[in-house]
């Protein structure tokens, strides 16, 4: 076949490169020596608060340096060397009882030997570090990142040394105003570097993105486009799935891209009952890279959800990236498997990833499992939305987040935020993000976590929000039961909606302690939780626009804001899992709602039936 040559391809490049770890690398996760600095003694000249990064000749004391050399006249302050360690990745706070509540600065340094060959690069990419990270090699600023749960990376072929490499992070998890987040979040800020760390090796021109779905306005095609690492014309690039035997080539414009268009016909479509991966081969010249990539379609039309063309409810549930028992982010893939599985248990075909993008080895997994996903960065609560630098960091988040998964079929949801107000200045905010989606990834639904506006003594609830125009499912977190009302009000509720877009509950529940039990009017008990869940349920199933949910929440969770004494002690208990995993009543009343939904929607001849008639 001849080459396909392209128009010049108009696409934002993405901040980091596509699928880290299906290339040569070495892990630098394990032991790293820490140091404390709630001062920030290691990073600023103690009078004028000025970086010592910033010095033309940055003295001894910046820790960064990674001195003092050994000798006895040596009176510098620190010493990374015989400084304990904290294992990487894994958040600090649970780690050293000095840091369970710890916000502030943490110095981390690792020391690695690694010969590079001529004509190849290297990078280091750390996965995630909450909040800030400014990182060293050998004493040379790579630079900087904000935003606590998004994948970062530095070239440093030129700096590595075959010996005795000094990697330093100076990782701060302060909250502050201009953050996303910024000051309340009803989760744990687990700080640190919480995710991989390595170093990534390539040639000198690599693949460096790629996209690769099936295209949203064709789906007898599979489109998108290769990226390659230099901005040269002319290399030719190939992708190919071996398995049946489908190729394409093109050349690459000015930029370095080119477009790819295969035909769709022999493909399988990925489905939640068969979620059927493909291996794909993006090659170049000097560079070759494999994917597991699945082909879905995922749209709406009037209220319905259609994934390759076929209504579908979203029997969800949502998740923190958190494990209870340990008191601990989840950072591995053993981790998210039991996340994923416990999500399974419920019957669930759908995961709301609260509230912040977890690791890319669960949508991965999902991938693999056939699980539906929605993704969010932590647009929450009270961002200033006002405030220029917060939306870069915002825009940062959404678009690393989007680049980094635009390739999963599991991924069908990008959500821009969670219970904002309802201001202009945040209706502009979330356009201008949906706006840097779409840039990226059309293939996908928008969707936000809305307030609604419920009317404590009537008998109506609307969504007023303007945004809901602009999302492709409208989606709201309500506490009917628990922040408001009693659980039977809900059997008097109805809903406005509008009914030429699909309605998703993103959240419902009620704290409950584990084994309290008590009458159903009696709040923190099992019992009570249970009947929200029941209630709830009987209510959503009279409006006709519903077509999923993700009831708040799998898994207790642990809050500094949650103080209330033996039922709480930091712990918000909206879980149907108790912390250590057991299930609550409420969790048995969801099982058999997706029990019976799932044994319906299979019985059912028509997909309008499946669930009206629970
Ligand atoms: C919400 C938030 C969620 C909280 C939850 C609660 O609306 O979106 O982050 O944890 O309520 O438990 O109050």
């Amino acid at each position: 076949m001849e080459p396909f040559v392209n128009d010049e391809l108009d696409i934002d490049r993405s901040p980091v490169m596509q699928n880290p770890y299906g290339r040569r690398r070495k892990s630098l996760n394990g032991r790293w020596n820490f140091i404390i600095d709630p001062y920030d003694t290691g990073f600023r000249q103690h009078r004028n608060w000025e970086p010592f990064d910033e010095y033309e000749s940055p003295p001894n004391c910046a820790f960064f340096k990674d001195f003092p050399e050994k000798t006895p006249q040596e009176r510098t302050e620190y010493d990374f060397d015989t400084a304990a360690t904290l294992k990487v990745p894994g958040d600090w706070n649970h780690q050293d009882p000095r840091l369970e509540y710890f916000e502030g600065t943490v110095w981390y340094r690792k020391r690695f030997d690694y010969r590079l060959k001529e004509g190849r690069r290297l990078f280091a990419r750390f996965e995630a570090a909450n909040y800030r990270a400014d990182v060293y090699l050998n004493g040379q600023k790579l630079g900087s990142h904000l935003g606590g749960f998004d994948p970062f990376e530095f070239e440093i072929t030129d700096l590595v040394q075959p010996e005795n490499n000094s990697l330093v992070a100076r990782v701060e998890n302060r909250r502050e105003k201009d953050r996303v987040p910024n000051f309340t979040t009803d989760w744990w800020n687990y700080g640190g570097i919480t995710r991989d760390v390595h170093l990534i090796e390539t040639p000198t021109n690599f693949v460096y993105d790629y996209y690769i779905q099936l295209d949203p306005d064709n789906s007898d095609q599979i489109s998108g486009y290769v990226q390659l690492d230099s901005p040269l014309a002319g290399a030719q690039v190939e992708v190919s799935l071996p398995e049946i035997d489908l190729k394409h080539t093109g050349i690459t414009d000015t930029q370095g891209r080119c477009r790819i268009a295969l035909p769709a016909n022999d493909i399988t479509r990925w489905s939640t009952d068969s979620p059927k991966l493909y291996e794909v081969a993006i090659t170049c010249d000097s560079d070759s890279i494999i994917d597991r990539i699945g082909f879905r379609s995922i749209a709406t039309s009037d209220a319905e959800v259609l994934l390759n063309g076929e209504s579908l409810f979203l029997r969800g549930i949502a998740i923190h990236e958190e494990i209870g028992p340990e008191r601990r982010r989840a950072h591995s893939r053993d981790d998210a498997q039991g996340l994923l599985e416990m999500a399974e248990n419920v019957n669930t075909n759908f995961v709301r990833l609260a509230h912040y993008p977890h690791n890319e080895n669960l949508p991965q997994l999902a991938d693999e499992r056939g699980i539906l996903v929605w993704e969010e960065i932590p647009v929450y609560w009270g961002i200033d939305f006002e405030n220029e630098v917060a939306f870069q960091q915002a825009q940062s988040q959404m678009r690393t987040l989007v680049h980094r998964d635009k390739n999963r079929a599991s991924v069908i949801i990008w959500s821009l935020a969670n219970e904002t107000p309802n201001t202009s200045a945040r209706f502009e905010f979330l356009c201008k993000l949906k706006e840097s989606v779409l840039t990226i990834d059309q293939s996908r639904l928008i969707s936000a976590a809305l307030e609604c506006d419920a009317t404590q003594n009537g008998d109506r609830i609307q969504i007023s929000d303007p945004f809901c125009k602009e999302v492709d499912i409208i989606s709201c977190n309500q506490y009917l039961g628990w922040y408001n009302g009693q659980p039977e009000d809900c059997a008097k509720l109805e809903w406005d909606l509008p009914s030429d877009k699909p309605f998703f509950v993103s959240e419902f529940g009620a704290g409950a302690l584990a084994g309290k039990r008590g009458h159903v009017s009696e709040v923190w008990t099992e019992d009570y939780q249970a009947e929200v869940y029941r209630q709830q349920i009987a209510m959503l199933n009279r409006i006709p626009s519903w077509r999923g949910m993700s009831p708040w929440i799998l898994i207790d969770f642990r809050s500094p804001r949650r103080n209330l004494p033996i039922i709480q002690d930091t712990w918000n208990r909206k879980g149907i899992l108790s912390q250590d995993g057991k299930p609550k009543l409420a969790y048995h009343v969801l099982q058999s709602f997706y029990d019976r939904l799932e044994q319906e929607t299979k019985m059912a001849s028509s997909p309008e039936s499946n669930y009206k008639s629970l």
